[in-house]
């Protein structure tokens, strides 16, 4: 993968740790995890499956939203800044949305927010509560103030993860249709939007893995970060679901998308990136969840570090090489 071409603003000082000695693991957790603790707000129960982007202010260099359940264990998104990536700001209230038509605009709860930069606008997608889990979408330019659109899609829905550019001169998102509970499958899709308000042109892009073929993403899948621009295709890092004698077991691994019809698949790993094995990810309010919602990268170098939820308490962080990554997706591909 030495010739690979890499999108995206150039990041030389992103968060980074070398490869463990001695390791030949293709994503490799940070040794000072998890980075954001469950206490880091007064109200806060626990701060996970939350998303980050460049983006500077003053002192910071980064923002992110972040999903913070509070002791009444609501759901509830919330703004913080960073210097580094690594030590996160995070402010006591929770977001505000405005300018949504009144009837959608009412809060019921939110979780599991992504931000995807296109052009001068950061946008915020996140499982949004309307009469059960759909996919709400808001944008910002300051992080101050977050300007509510439509909800993408009928209820009931999660995972909504949008392209960082336009497509076939559409917004274009993936997302994972589901039900009111605790899912028990979930294939994700492909639509596209000329305006934010209707999308359709919806496309099937891959159904949970076989049992006997790769196990940790035999029950239902969901799109993680914002996909990367790669000249091997969008590189996506997503969620797999495996049900243990012990409930859900959430792993990551990743795929390779065309660039122009992403809804078709190049490449999908059999074996996973990241599956819970440290405490952190094994012991919490949902034991034995690793969840990625952002990604760094930096072009020039081909690293990227991935931020993910660890059961549903604490969030952490695992670095990789890009190139690596698209290479390990392509030599294990189950298709
Ligand atoms: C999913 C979502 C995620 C959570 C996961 C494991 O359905 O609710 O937020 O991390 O379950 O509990």
């Amino acid at each position: 993968m030495e010739n690979l071409r890499i999108a995206g603003p150039a990041l030389p000082d992103m968060p980074w740790e070398d490869r463990p000695a001695g390791s030949n693991e293709v994503l490799w957790r940070y040794s000072a995890n998890p980075i954001i603790g469950r206490h880091a707000l007064s109200t806060s129960n626990s701060i996970f499956n939350s998303a980050v982007v460049p983006f500077r202010n003053g002192k910071y260099n980064y923002a992110g939203v972040f999903r913070c359940d509070d002791t009444n264990r609501r759901m509830r998104i919330h703004v913080g800044f960073s210097v580094d990536g690594l030590k996160w700001d995070i402010e006591e209230a929770d977001f505000r949305l405005e300018g949504a038509d009144p009837e959608i605009g009412e809060w019921a709860y939110g979780y599991d927010p992504r931000v995807a930069k296109i052009d001068d606008k950061y946008y915020v997608t996140w499982c949004n509560g309307y009469h059960g889990p759909t996919i709400g979408i808001a944008w910002t330019e300051d992080f101050r103030t977050f300007h509510q659109l439509e909800n993408a899609f009928l209820p009931y829905n999660r995972n909504g993860v949008m392209f960082p550019r336009k497509i076939g001169g559409k917004f274009a998102m993936l997302s994972r249709p589901s039900d009111t509970g605790h899912t028990p499958f979930g294939d994700i899709f492909y639509s596209e939007s000329p305006d934010l308000c209707y999308w359709g042109r919806h496309r099937h892009v891959m159904s949970p893995a076989a049992f006997e073929v790769s196990a940790w993403q035999c029950m239902k899948i969901g799109a993680g970060p914002v996909p990367i621009e790669t000249s091997e295709g969008w590189l996506l890092f997503y969620h797999g679901v495996l049900r243990s004698c012990n409930g859900y077991v959430y792993a990551f691994g990743s795929a390779l998308l065309d660039l122009e019809e992403p809804w078709k698949v190049t490449a999908r790993s059999g074996p996973y990136l990241i599956s819970p094995r440290e405490p952190y990810e094994c012991m919490g309010d949902v034991p034995n969840v690793t969840f990625p919602c952002a990604a760094l990268h930096d072009p020039a170098t081909g690293r990227v570090a991935v931020y993910y939820g660890c059961a549903d308490t604490v969030t952490g962080l695992a670095f990789g090489y890009i190139p690596e990554i698209v290479e390990f997706t392509k030599k294990n591909s189950i298709l």
